[in-house]
């Protein structure tokens, strides 16, 4: 059987300091990854990354995700070279489509996410290598490009994806498959696209559950810390994905017009058990192991804790350190 890896998500949102003895935390209570999201407000994940390796000496790090839009694939593969050489080897790559409410903000047009992903996965690894590129793309037009240095190693690059085609994309060009989703419905959808395109690869792919998790020995206390993140993926998730979960539509126009005037009391107000039980784990370290375990038993390699966590980041941590992870290690 294969020995699942357990990480934890870092949104740069509160000082770096604070997101530093969050990941030094997860090291100690052996956690194998960390992943820090990328969105322009926030703080950077790549100088968050650097401050997080300079105080860790185990645990995997990288982003999860950047994107070929914002950030040019050239300039990635640099800063993970680097983030690489700092961490002694230590370094993942996280890498997706980019978030479209962000893009959006910038005026940069989603043209050809899958396109823009595949051209930038297939030379950011040829530039790991320390090899030369040229290419006519169609996202990417190169003339001779490398890098003036010799990167320690390939890196792993996992890949960002829920819809069908980005799986697939995911299943046969990544290292892994990061997939932001919780419920088991939507493990069954994307490990179905996943084994169909992957074939003989499957077991050398690393498949993430990228969950939004809240942990409280208190029920009601993991639910309140969940319902923002939730109303959040809501307002963001595509209708394909609302329709395979039976949520209203009428519901999600509700919480999405109230998050885009800034009302956020309305939109967590019309948040239902329902869209928490379609978009979250959360609950007590019980009820966590029996929704995690479903993810494993579906062929899930690797839990990423995501967002909120709990009330408290750092009991929610120990809580899952103690009490959630030793459950899979010893079965
Ligand atoms: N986004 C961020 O901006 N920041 C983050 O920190 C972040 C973290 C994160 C973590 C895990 C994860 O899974 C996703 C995360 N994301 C983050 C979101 C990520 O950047 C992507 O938005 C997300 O993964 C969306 O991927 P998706 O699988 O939904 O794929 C999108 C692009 C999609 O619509 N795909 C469809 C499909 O079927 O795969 C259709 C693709 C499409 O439009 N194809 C066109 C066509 O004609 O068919 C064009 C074809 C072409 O050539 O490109």
């Amino acid at each position: 059987m294969v020995e699942v890896k357990f990480g934890l998500e870092l949104v740069p949102i509160s000082p770096i300091s604070k997101l530093v003895e969050l990941a030094v935390m997860a090291e100690q209570m052996g956690l194998d990854t960390v992943w820090v999201t990328d969105h322009f407000n926030n703080r950077n994940v790549y100088i968050t990354l650097t401050a997080i390796a300079l105080k860790t000496n185990r645990i995997l790090l990288g982003p999860g995700v950047t994107n070929p839009y914002v950030i040019n694939p050239l300039w990635t593969a640099s800063a993970i070279a680097s983030l690489d050489e700092i961490s002694n080897g230590r370094a993942i790559l996280g890498i997706g489509a980019g978030d479209k409410a962000t893009l959006e903000k910038m005026s940069i047009k989603w043209e050809k996410p899958l396109t823009a992903v595949k051209e930038s996965v297939i030379v950011i690894r040829k530039l790991l290598r320390g090899e030369g590129v040229t290419l006519e793309g169609k996202f990417l037009k190169l003339k001779n490009v490398r890098l003036n240095y010799k990167p320690l190693r390939e890196v792993p690059i996992y890949i960002g994806a829920q819809a069908p085609k980005m799986l697939k994309l995911a299943a046969t060009l990544g290292d892994g498959i990061l997939i932001n989703a919780s419920n088991p419905k939507d493990y069954e959808y994307a490990i179905k696209i996943i084994k169909e395109a992957a074939k003989e690869k499957i077991s050398r792919l690393d498949i993430v559950a990228y969950t939004c998790f809240s942990i409280d020995r208190d029920k009601a206390k993991a639910r309140e810390a969940v319902i923002p993140i939730v109303a959040f993926i809501v307002a963001g998730s595509s209708k394909a994905v609302l329709e395979r979960h039976g949520i209203s539509l009428e519901k999600v126009s509700i919480i999405s017009n109230a998050l885009s005037k800034g009302d956020f009391k309305t939109a967590f107000a019309n948040v239902t058990d329902e869209m928490l039980e379609a978009f979250s784990i959360y609950g007590t370290p019980s009820e966590c192991i029996e929704a995690l375990d479903k993810l494993i038993k579906q062929g899930v390699t690797h839990i990423v804790f995501g967002s909120p966590l709990g009330k408290k980041k750092k009991d929610a941590l120990k809580l899952i350190a103690e009490e959630v992870i030793p459950h899979f290690k010893k079965s």
